[in-house]
């Protein structure tokens, strides 16, 4: 288990649904350090890792990476960092990324935000991101949505049944959807 106490919100949506935009808003508003499992595995391909060719491949094909290389590369970041607060984002994919996860971490989420938007809409802001992922072309694409739709909903289902899921319509401007984020960051005054 991880020996640091920490508060984790685990940031779910589909590919192009806004999650990184919407993490680097929280951190600057509310202190969180954002941790992107994706930008995780695509630093681990980079640094030349014996691994790099095997998850360059599977996010090539828009396919879910061996949990237990995911989870290592979060667990290190997490206890490297001074911080006690975590956006993990765009982790769990499946169900067996988020039982392993518990199990390794002993983590639970406190919740879990989830960005809501139609397939069409995330198509559009993938095809004209333009920054150079290998991922961001329509056949991968397409890949990418079939996966969510099988693996990674299903996950959100499981929170959602226990009460967890914060829901937000993703599918509006970038500073209406931080509204609606904010909302669930502050707490209540009286
Ligand atoms: N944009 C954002 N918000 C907008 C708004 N409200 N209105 C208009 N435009 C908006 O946004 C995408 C684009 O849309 C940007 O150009 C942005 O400016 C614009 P972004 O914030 O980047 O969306 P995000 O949800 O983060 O999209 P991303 O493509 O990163 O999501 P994915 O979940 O597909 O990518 P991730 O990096 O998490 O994973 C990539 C791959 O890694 C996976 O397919 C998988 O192969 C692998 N992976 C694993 O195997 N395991 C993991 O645990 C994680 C990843
Ligand atoms: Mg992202």
């Amino acid at each position: 288990h991880t020996t640091k106490k920490v508060s984790v919100v685990f940031v779910l949506g589909g590919p192009g649904s806004g999650k990184g935009t919407q993490c680097a808003n929280i951190v600057e508003h509310f202190g969180y350090t954002h941790l992107s499992a994706g930008d995780l595995l695509r630093a681990e391909i980079k640094s030349g890792s014996e691994n790099g060719t095997m998850i360059q491949n599977m996010i090539k094909e828009g396919k879910i990476v061996p949990s237990e290389v995911t989870i290592k590369l979060l667990q290190r970041a997490i206890e490297e960092n001074g911080n006690d607060k975590f956006l993990i984002d765009g982790f769990p994919r499946n169900e067996e990324n988020r039982a392993a996860f518990e199990a390794v971490t002993g983590i639970e989420p406190e919740f879990v935000l989830f960005f809501d938007c139609s397939e069409e809409e995330m198509e559009r802001r993938l095809l004209c991101r333009n920054q150079g992922r290998e991922d961001d072309n329509i056949e991968t694409i397409r890949k990418r949505f079939k996966v969510y739709m099988e693996s990674s909903l299903p996950v959100i289902e499981y929170y959602n049944a226990k009460g967890k899921v914060k829901k937000i319509d993703a599918a509006r401007p970038v500073g209406e959807v931080f509204e609606a984020v904010k909302a669930v960051f502050t707490p209540p005054s009286d």
